[in-house]
């Protein structure tokens, strides 16, 4: 049983383990350090900070969906400025089971559907606007998107969550904030409370000027109040404090991906402060090298989420439909996110009919497929594992059969915490250890890709860890080769 110790008793704590850190005392989500840690201390309780059980949850989604769906739709643009008619939003084949199914077979375990974007139009009968999906000709008025995409994702044991924007260039007391904060909440309790259970609740960042220039002043600890209290499964997202903004739209994780970090989201001028005084910030390269961790103060368990459409646009335009992403690239983003130690969000807009078009649903088809080709064919026998390794140590994996590789999954325990800081992977061919593939940390999943080869076993080694690390699992695979696909490595001989 591990045991969950807050960053007040850590002092206590260290004290009585002689300042090394007993190897059952975690720190869920944040640590504060005491100030008279020395760096390599301070290193060392990184690794102790675990995940809550819903970020822990989350990470295990892998695969997650975005729905942009709503005014944007019918008026062709990706931001509408508040003004659109109502009387736009007629989708006239409007069919929320055929997401949910599309989805699922792709491998998707999650939807998120965008509630309200900037535009501010409501896919739910609010109260709190007339701005909604009941002054809209579809369904005589009678209707609500977020019901009919909730139904379908019980029904098909998906999990839901929202995207309300707090940006709102529809409502008049956008900007008077006070109110404005009130109308928000309103709505977040409307979506927390009417459709059951919501697992993720994506708050985007963006803060526009409101009407004669006024700036709205979010009140973002009420918001994680609303949700804490009547959502309490539910991570928060990206200016939430549970899942970070990977800090690109590409579907590019990093190489070195922590998901440990003093970062964590500008929602007040403390926080502020302290991301300016530390010089990061989503979009930052570093988010926990030692000599951050030596400059911080507090760390998170904060990791990242990766979000990307499968267009070009975030809403569907008909005039991209020849450029759906294509298989290749789609894999490449899964290697990118999935194998960073990150939780993949792919983006798929319906179009004007309320369907998910025919070109992504077979997109989407092709990419569940090659997936799960590649990792239903485990070709190590002894994967599956609770390897506590130190930096320099190595272990061998014997494979089922002399077949040809190409990737390898490694896995941290990471309810142990993250704490591998690079690792090597060599295969026996012909006598020797060739080098496949080294790489940085590896957290909850990494994927390495290499040239084909056929080892008759593995050895990793964790060049370094910042505590001993707790592997549980390495698997190896054979990805069929795809038209354009990226560069891998070349073997070499250490
Ligand atoms: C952004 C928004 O401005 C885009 O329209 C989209 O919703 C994306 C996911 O987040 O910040």
């Amino acid at each position: 049983m591990k045991k969950i110790i807050s960053s007040g008793m850590l002092l206590i704590a260290l004290l009585s383990a002689g300042c090394s850190q007993r190897a059952n005392t975690y720190f869920e989500k944040k640590l504060t350090f005491p100030g008279i840690l020395t760096s390599d201390q301070k290193v060392k309780l990184s690794a102790y900070i675990v995940p809550t059980q819903q970020q822990y949850e989350w990470q295990q989604l892998e695969l997650t969906a975005f729905i942009h769906f709503g005014i944007n739709t019918f008026t062709g643009r990706e931001w509408g400025d508040g003004t659109e008619d109502p009387a736009l939003f007629q989708p006239t084949d409007f069919n929320a089971e055929q997401w949910v199914t599309s989805l699922q077979q792709a491998g998707f375990k999650m939807i998120i559907l965008t509630a309200k974007h900037h535009d501010g139009f409501c896919l739910w009968p609010t109260q709190t606007t007339g701005h909604s999906v009941a002054a809209s000709p579809w369904r005589n008025g009678q209707g609500d998107i977020v019901r009919e995409v909730k139904e379908a994702c019980d029904k098909y044991n998906m999990k839901f969550g929202i995207y309300l924007s707090p940006w709102d260039r529809n409502a008049t007391s956008y900007g008077n904030s006070p109110k404005y904060n009130e109308l928000f909440v309103r709505q977040l309790t409307e979506l927390l409370t009417h459709y059951g259970e919501v697992h993720e609740v994506w708050f985007d960042g963006a803060n526009g000027e409101g009407p004669n220039g006024k700036v709205q002043q979010y009140d973002w600890s009420r918001f994680y109040h609303v949700v804490d209290s009547l959502q309490p499964n539910a991570v928060k997202a990206i200016m939430g404090d549970d899942v970070r903004w990977v800090g690109n739209e590409h579907g590019l994780g990093r190489q070195t991906e922590w998901s440990v970090t003093p970062l964590n989201p500008d929602i007040n001028e403390t926080i502020q402060s302290e991301n300016q005084r530390l010089k990061i910030s989503p979009t930052a390269e570093d988010l926990c090298s030692r000599e951050l961790i030596m400059e911080a103060k507090t760390l998170y368990w904060y990791p990242s989420e990766v979000d990307v459409s499968i267009r070009p646009g975030w809403f569907y335009h008909p005039e991209e439909d020849h450029q759906v992403k294509s298989l290749q690239q789609l894999v490449d983003i899964y290697f990118q996110s999935v194998g960073m130690n990150s939780v993949l969000l792919l983006n798929v807009p319906p179009d004007t009919r309320g369907r998910l078009h025919e070109t992504d649903v077979e997109r989407l088809r092709q990419f569940g497929s090659y997936i799960a080709t590649i990792f239903q064919n485990e070709q190590l026998a002894d994967g599956e594992i609770s390897w506590k390794a130190r930096s320099g140590t190595s272990r061998e994996f014997m494979m089922t059969a002399d077949e040809t590789i190409n990737t390898v999954l490694l896995q941290e325990e990471i309810q142990k915490g993250q704490r591998v800081e690079a690792f090597r992977v060599e295969g026996w061919i012909d006598n020797e250890w060739l080098l496949l593939a080294e790489g940085t940390t590896i957290g909850y999943k990494r994927l390495v890709r290499f040239e084909d080869a056929a080892p008759s076993k593995l050895r990793v080694t964790i060049t370094e860890t910042r505590d001993i690390a707790n592997i549980k699992k390495v698997g190896a695979y054979y990805a069929p080769s795809l038209e354009g696909g990226q560069q891998k490595e070349t073997l070499r001989k250490r």
